[in-house]
């Protein structure tokens, strides 16, 4: 209850807005679609205005059956992982006995998980989903209501100063007595007097605000740094430095740490980079640069048509904490080398001369990949996107193939360049993350998650990515699947409304 109190008073005095989920830019909402046990889930988890703040749950599930579902937020590791509190069950929807909703109050940054249970007539099944909890930005207060509260507050101060006066002239007065000539000079300076004490008590608490604001300030997440550099030989480097977003300060505990030593690989590579041209978002390059030293990363690129690229580096810390950094770099004619085997890229027209409504994409080799779009897309709309590989004549591959552990890997950007988001048919979480969640190691041994299979050839010509577009717009999609040694990559546009 404390803490409950604790975490509303402080939401209240720094009014900040926060969000979650650094592990993409601008998307910080979570969707998983993953098995607790043997009921299988589609998660959203909408992350928290404030830190401490209240994420929303919603979780459908897809296996009948489900009685109730409790869920429980809970840091990644240290002592507080194994000391659960008592979790909150989740509201079954009337309308739809599938469907549970409930939310959670998450309490301070950092690389958080949320547990959850379901019971039903198939026992009980568990599920961990990593939560990387941070605040991005403080909130100002809106012109109207600050308006109305300066004038509230104004009136306030008149208030106590007039009373104050009044209180010297009149209060031992008779009725109908006029005040003399003393008393009114007495009242004036009461009057001074409160004012001078009214305003020295907003004065501190306005200094008290600023600090407090202050401190908060530097809680606001900070991605790390990546500077990015290319030598007349075509190697491209990158230097990841720590802007000190959450450095304990002497004397305090550490609530969260991070460096640029401590990555851990996440679907075997340190750095998942994609690098798209601008401004069109015609090429695209999935590419996985090597650490070479503390902080540095080193890459000998691939021949690439010119131009100015962004590069999206997907990283994730050892304590789960996953983090998208960007960076640009123009990109002359170089003799690059051929792609590496995990590497993979795709070009298409750039977007604004493309259909928002094609489902069908032809790729280089004549293979297709199709887009089987809803008719409409929602922004933060929770949708399972499948595509579909085909072979040149319409027919299903016999070669289908993991891509880096995966049946496919998706891109989704907006074209204002505020979106980016790496997912995988698990959802938009890290996968090195999800399986320190689940108390595994972060290497690919023993891992066991939905549309992964390990024999090559039970993987499907169909993968599902589930997804929620942030805001509405216009956002290119770049899809990834794998047959024989050739990587495909699939590119749809999309309208969001
Ligand atoms: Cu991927």
């Amino acid at each position: 209850m404390s803490k409950t109190l604790h975490a509303a008073r402080t939401m209240f005095a720094f009014a900040a807005l926060a969000m979650l989920a650094q592990a993409h830019v601008g998307s910080p909402d979570i969707y998983l679609d993953s098995k607790a046990g043997p009921y299988q889930l589609f998660i959203t988890i909408r992350t928290p205005q404030v830190i401490p703040g209240v994420a929303e749950l919603e979780i459908r599930s897809e296996t009948p059956g489900i009685r109730q579902i409790r869920a429980v937020p809970l840091p990644m590791s240290g002592p507080g992982a194994s000391f659960a509190p008592v979790p909150d069950q989740l509201t079954a929807s009337p309308q739809d006995p599938q469907l549970f909703t409930g939310s959670l109050w998450m309490m301070a940054p950092g690389s958080w998980q949320v547990r959850i249970t379901a019971e039903g007539a198939q026992g009980t099944g568990q599920i961990a989903i990593p939560v990387p909890s941070a605040a991005l930005t403080t909130k100002k207060m809106p012109f109207g209501l600050g308006a109305l509260l300066s004038v509230l507050g104004l009136f306030l101060v008149a208030g106590v100063v007039a009373m104050a006066g009044a209180n010297a002239r009149e209060a031992k007065l008779d009725p109908g007595v006029e005040p003399t000539a003393p008393q009114r000079r007495r009242a004036r300076v009461a009057m001074a007097v409160s004012f001078l004490i009214v305003a020295g008590i907003l004065w501190a608490g306005s200094s008290w605000w600023a600090s407090e604001a202050a401190a908060y300030g530097h809680k606001v997440y900070t991605p790390m740094n990546m500077q990015a550099g290319l030598d007349s030989s075509g190697v491209l480097s990158l230097n990841l430095s720590d802007p000190g977003w959450l450095r304990p300060r002497p004397g305090h505990i550490a609530l969260f740490t991070r460096s640029v030593d401590d990555l851990i690989p996440d679907h075997n590579h340190l750095m998942h980079l994609y690098a798209i041209r601008q401004p069109g978002l015609d090429v695209v390059y999935h590419l996985h640069p090597e650490l070479v030293s503390s902080g540095v990363f080193r890459l000998s690129l691939p021949v690439m048509p010119a131009g100015d690229y962004k590069l999206y580096a997907d990283i994730v810390h050892e304590s789960g904490f996953p983090e998208t950094l960007v960076s640009t770099i123009h990109i002359g004619p170089l003799n690059g080398r051929p792609l590496g085997s995990d590497d993979a890229s795709g070009s298409f027209r750039p977007w604004p001369e493309c259909s928002t409504t094609a489902n069908t994409f032809t790729l280089p080799d004549n293979y297709k990949m199709v887009w089987l779009r809803p008719a409409t897309l929602r922004a933060r709309q929770p949708v399972l996107f499948r595509f579909r590989l085909e072979t040149p004549s319409g027919a299903i591959p016999d070669d289908m193939a993991l891509y880096l552990g995966m049946p496919g890997h998706a891109a989704f950007l907006k074209t204002d360049g505020t979106v980016f988001a790496h997912i995988h048919p698990t959802g938009s979480v890290s996968m090195a993350a999800f399986l320190l969640a689940q108390g595994q190691s972060s290497d690919m041994a023993g891992m066991d998650m939905p549309g992964m299979d390990h024999h090559a050839n039970a993987v499907s010509s169909e993968v599902g990515f589930p997804y929620g577009f942030p805001t509405p717009g216009r956002y290119r999609l770049f899809i990834q699947m794998k047959h024989g040694q050739t990587v495909e990559t699939g590119i749809f546009d999309a309208d969001v409304r």
